[in-house]
């Protein structure tokens, strides 16, 4: 993923100058969010190992919660609730919104996609956006964004600033929780499809059209955290999709706080992002926990996803 031309981004947390105290302004906030949350990094890292048991209890999506899902939730209200500057707090983890003070910046958190692969010691993740707007927010609302992955490293991409162009970066989480700028992120030009991700499920013919169509370019891939698989698309192109189900006509995955992120960060790298029809940033946000059918990735092959899905629509 890293660029020449590295070193650009906004640079660890020990150099920002907007730390917890931050002033008001959305984007320092926005940094000092992103700092706030490679700080917490470590932390929820290291309690991962004592927190693999599910307990008796259910997310507001209806999803099994393990110990570290409400750790890490836990962890992440304390400290990117401290920020100055944000005034409201929300996550997969909680039915409501938390207010956190009188600050005008909401950040919607995943505390650990893709949990489940706890048990598996498969990778996972954090994904934090920053709304400048009450929740739910438009994409368009985002003033940063980024994520997490607890990999055989702990790295962290992330972008502070509007939607458009955005640059997006890739930084070494340190044991100590700083920011260490690898450089900037840029999706291979090379629409060749390396990763899919998305589950292989009961899959609509629309998608099916459009899986039919890249199949012979097609190496599947599916490794439980979408934010694994998107991952793998940013260092080598290709799409990532949890699509619309027959089982579940909007998808799984919600806007606020993983297509919402995801679709910034893909699309400041160069992507696209699609609900099937239209970037997932103008998706209109009526509910914290709403679903979106998620797909990004190479602008062609989105392209040609949107094209299939019209086609057999249309048909
Ligand atoms: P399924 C993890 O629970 C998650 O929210 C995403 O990270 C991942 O892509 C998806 O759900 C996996 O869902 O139904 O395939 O287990």
């Amino acid at each position: 993923m890293d660029d020449p031309d590295s070193g650009s981004g906004h640079g660890s947390g020990a150099d920002s100058d907007t730390g917890v105290g931050a002033a008001d302004e959305p984007v320092a906030v926005a940094e000092a969010v992103l700092d706030a949350a490679a700080a917490a990094a470590p932390e929820i890292r290291a309690g991962l190992p004592g927190r693999r048991r599910y307990l008796d209890d259910e997310n507001p999506s209806g999803e099994d919660v393990l110990a570290a899902d409400v750790y890490a939730d836990e962890l992440l209200e304390e400290r990117l609730g401290d920020v100055d500057g944000v005034g409201t707090y929300a996550s997969e983890e909680r039915e409501a919104t938390v207010d956190t003070g009188d600050g005008a910046v909401s950040v919607a958190v995943d505390p650990l996609d893709g949990s489940s692969n706890l048990e598996s010691n498969n990778p996972m993740g954090t994904i934090v956006a920053a709304y400048d707007a009450p929740l739910p927010a438009s994409g368009r609302d985002l003033v940063a964004a980024g994520f997490v992955l607890y990999g055989p490293v702990t790295t962290m991409v992330a972008g502070v600033g509007a939607p458009d162009g955005t640059a997006i970066h890739e930084y070494l989480v340190t044991e100590g929780g700083d920011r260490e700028d690898l450089g900037r992120i840029a999706l291979p030009d090379d629409p060749t499809v390396y990763g899919f991700g998305g589950r292989v499920p009961d899959w609509p013919d629309d998608f099916a059209a459009y899986v039919d169509e890249i199949e012979d370019e097609l190496k599947l891939r599916y490794g439980g955290a979408m934010i694994a698989d998107v991952s793998q698309v940013l260092s080598y192109g290709g799409v990532f999709a949890y699509p619309a189900l027959e089982s579940a006509p909007d998808g799984k995955l919600r806007l606020q706080f993983e297509g919402n992120p995801v679709a910034y960060l893909v699309e400041g790298a160069g992507g696209r992002s699609s609900d099937g029809a239209r970037s997932l940033l103008d998706v209109e946000a009526i509910g914290i926990h709403q679903r979106v059918p998620v797909h990004v990735g190479s602008p062609e092959l989105i392209d040609r996803l949107e094209a299939a899905l019209d086609g057999v629509r249309n048909r």
